[in-house]
């Protein structure tokens, strides 16, 4: 309805903020904004939007028929589209501008439902450009998925009330779902979104255009955003397909709903419905994140406590004070580590030359890799997830 969001004395510098986005291309991070739109949550945190279903996360385990089992994954995929998207706009009010994770920067955690113990493992291995690296792992269902992201911003260069957004942020990256009882692997590629609302001061995130899912079994998922349905007019619509590789004209499954909201899986010749999942009924579970005491330094919610209860209260002065001391003392190890001849060793990830599960998936769909926008190829080391702490060891 046009009605501003923007807190009355934060109007001038919310303005400025506008204009320095708009003649900006490139990391969000270095922006100044308005202490209305700070969030007190690293984008760290955010891998944790993959699993918050553990049950469906876990659900092609136990499906023996591949053509089931590839449209499992795409309902647990499209499942976390609410999570990953728009819940911190229920929960907030708006999107906010995340804490800007530093380098070596952890966030861990554990889902126990009735899927048994899911792990996460979230650790940012870049920090310019900004990436992070996840690993999620169910050593009962024999379920793990792994990836890396990194956004590219652009901004529109000019300032048109009607149109002005916060354009083609794309996801850098992609996702690795594997299930070791049938040694079959899924590519995931990620939907690329944009920020509107923001001339109001109440940003959120819409996806365009399509992202895919290319499993090793021979099957390919197509997921098309769009704003809102040109069919059903509701916001937040998809339509999906998986059809089997390289024949999109013969698909087997087709879903169509909004990723906010209820969405259906049909058998594509019947027209049946075979699967349906709603966000809004389905109950996320809770992750369960050690006592920030009992926290090892280089964890998120240990590491910016002092900045995220600062910017809770408002306190402008004491945000710029705390995250200067991270950001000074992030410096002087890079110093350090520069002066050594050394880099910052990872710790749960390790950088790699090639990576052969992408390179065997990604031609199907049109997908290469981007190595420099993410400072490499990062994977994910089980060895090193032995040093977990102990309520975290690998179970
Ligand atoms: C774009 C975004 C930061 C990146 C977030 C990512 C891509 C991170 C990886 C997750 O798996 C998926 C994911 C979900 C988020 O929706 C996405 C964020 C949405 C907004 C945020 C911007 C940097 C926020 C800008 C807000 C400003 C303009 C006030």
């Amino acid at each position: 309805n046009g009605a501003s969001a923007v807190p009355p004395q934060s109007k001038g510098s919310w303005t400025s903020f506008l204009k320095s986005i708009a003649s900006f291309n490139g990391d969000l991070s270095s922006i100044t904004a308005p202490p209305f739109i700070l969030s007190t949550t690293s984008l760290v945190e955010y891998s944790s939007y993959w699993a918050e279903h553990p049950s469906v996360f876990v659900a092609p385990a136990s499906e023996q028929d591949p053509a089931k089992r590839a449209m499992l994954v795409l309902k647990w995929f499209l499942s976390t589209l609410k999570q990953q998207y728009s819940s911190r706009n229920e929960k907030l009010g708006s999107e906010k501008k995340p804490l800007n994770p530093f380098l070596g920067e952890l966030f861990l955690g554990r889902w126990e439902d009735d899927a048994g113990t899911t792990q996460l493992v979230s650790e940012q291995v870049s920090h310019h450009p900004p990436v992070t690296g996840y690993c999620i792992w169910n050593r009962k269902y024999g379920i793990r998925l792994q990836g890396y992201n990194a956004q590219k911003a652009s901004f529109s260069n000019t300032i048109n009330v009607k149109v002005f957004s916060f354009r083609k942020c794309y996801q850098i990256g992609h996702a690795i779902f594997h299930i070791d009882a049938f040694s079959e692997d899924y590519l995931i590629t990620l939907p690329s979104l944009h920020i509107e609302g923001l001339i109001t001061g109440s940003p959120y995130v819409e996806l365009n255009k399509s992202s895919y899912i290319q499993s090793s079994s021979g099957y390919t998922a197509r997921i098309d955003y769009s704003g809102k349905g040109w069919l059903s007019g509701k916001k937040n619509s998809f339509t999906a397909s998986l059809y089997p590789e390289g024949r999109e004209k013969e698909p087997i499954y087709t879903i169509s709903g909004q990723w906010t909201g209820s969405f259906t899986i049909c058998d594509a010749k019947s027209k049946k419905v075979v699967d349906n999942f709603d966000p809004n009924v389905t109950k996320t579970t809770q992750l369960i994140v050690a006592p920030v005491e009992q926290q090892d330094e280089m964890e998120s919610r240990r590491a910016w406590q002092k900045v995220a209860q600062a910017i809770s209260k408002g306190d402008m002065d004491t945000t710029s004070y705390e995250k200067s001391i991270i950001e000074n003392q992030q410096r002087d190890m890079r110093k350090k580590e520069k002066d050594e001849g050394r880099e910052w060793e990872r710790r749960f990830f390790t950088r790699a030359e090639t990576h052969p599960v992408f390179d065997a998936l990604s031609k199907t769909i049109g997908e290469s890799i981007n190595d420099t926008s993410t400072n490499g190829i990062w994977m994910f080391d089980p060895e090193k997830a032995k040093n977990l702490r102990p309520p975290f060891r690998q179970q």
